[in-house]
């Protein structure tokens, strides 16, 4: 008997086209002896759709037209995806739940929170977790509180941008100075990140980050090396080799991310000593416990290019999952297949429901 992945693709974030990429590539990987895959995807409008067409139509986003409605119900007696048709209710069964959504309503808890609550087994990090790792400004808290490095920061919220803005100006140049990172607390893909050298850009930056959250945060430039890890695992988990990303532009920027070609070099394992290396593992392993993360993490790093202090930037739930994404790449310099991957993180999930329940 296959067993039956549902794979929720797409979601209501700007990373939607993101998803369709990471999802056609998993789908594309999977042993079809051993797994049904029933891809579900979610339009930009929130529609859940269930979608058996041609992986192509997912990787062009032409996959709308063909896909029947369903409906996902908070209770575990409807393990399934609901299809009514004229009144006649027909259910898709799944086994577990692979969701390949990243940014908010799909990365930060709140799929996670119906899988839960359907009482089915779902890849990647819990509720609270993935809720915390997609908050920039939660997940630096916990940091700091288990003395795990970050860079400096304060927060703002949204309307006290509508006050005067000259004194929030001089509150972040008395406290971080320039060049500083403006960022919305909660997001991905730096969407809505600004990188700001002088008081000129400050505000629009400010303004620019309030478009995508009420939460803003503005942190300490650090002149760094950008340094990645993939972990994988639930109570005991392992960290790969870390990676290195050379961006195209001033900093690892939307276009830089998925724009710019293969202008952004990604490094496999990063050129680091072995020192350094085991650090970046060990506080990668750190990170992820002290978040509470389960099933996988790509936890991220500035390492300060003078002084070689490695910082904790941030933590992604669902990173990008297509064959040459970062975290499926580590895991393969580290000897893992990007296949044996899809298979462990379906083992994770299994685990984990089995000791919950
Ligand atoms: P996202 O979740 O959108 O990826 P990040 O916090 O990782 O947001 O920021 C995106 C990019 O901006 C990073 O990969 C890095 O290039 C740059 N960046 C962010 N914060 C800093 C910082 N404090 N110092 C230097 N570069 C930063
Ligand atoms: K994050
Ligand atoms: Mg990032
Ligand atoms: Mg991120």
């Amino acid at each position: 008997q296959k067993l039956k992945v549902g794979i929720i693709f797409g979601g209501q974030s700007s990373e939607y086209e993101v998803s369709l990429m990471s999802c056609a590539s998993v789908i594309k990987v999977m042993d079809k002896s051993k797994y049904e895959i029933m891809p579900i995807g979610i339009n930009k409008h929130g529609n859940w759709k269930l979608f058996l067409g041609s992986i192509e139509k997912i990787e062009n986003d032409t996959w709308q037209s063909e896909a029947i409605p369903v409906l996902l119900a908070p209770d575990p007696k409807y393990n399934c995806a609901i299809e009514i048709n004229n009144g006649i209710e027909k259910r898709h069964y799944f086994d577990v739940a692979f969701p390949v959504l990243h940014g908010p309503r799909g990365e930060d808890g709140t799929v996670q929170s119906i899988f839960e609550l359907m009482n089915v087994p779902y890849v990647s990090c819990g509720v609270a977790s993935s809720a915390i790792c997609m908050d920039k400004v939660f997940s630096k808290k916990i940091l700091a509180q288990s003395n795990l490095p970050i860079v400096d920061y304060k927060v703002f919220y949204k309307n006290e941008l509508k006050g005067k803005i000259s004194d929030i100006i001089s509150e972040i140049e008395n406290s971080i100075g320039y060049p500083c990172f403006v960022k919305p607390a909660n997001l991905g893909s730096s969407v809505g990140i600004s990188k700001v050298s002088k008081r000129d850009e400050l505000s629009d930056a400010l303004f620019a980050a309030a478009k995508y959250d009420t939460k803003i945060l503005v942190e300490k430039s650090v002149d760094a090396r950008e340094i990645e890890c993939a972990v994988l695992g639930n109570s005991d988990p392992k960290a790969s080799l870390p990676g290195e990303i050379l961006p195209s532009r001033d900093f690892y920027d939307y276009s830089a991310k998925y724009l710019d070609g293969d202008k952004s070099k990604l490094l496999l394992p990063a050129p680091l000593s072995s020192d350094l290396t085991t650090q970046v593992q060990e506080l990668a392993i750190k990170a992820f416990k002290a978040l509470d993360c389960s099933g996988m993490a790509r936890v991220d790093f500035l390492m300060d290019k003078k002084t070689e202090k490695i910082y904790i930037n941030e933590l992604n739930t669902i990173p990008g999952f297509t064959k040459i994404s970062m975290y499926p790449k580590m895991w393969e310099t580290s000897g893992l297949s990007y296949k044996k991957l899809i298979d462990e993180l379906i083992c994770l999930a299994l685990e984990r429901h089995r000791e919950k329940n």
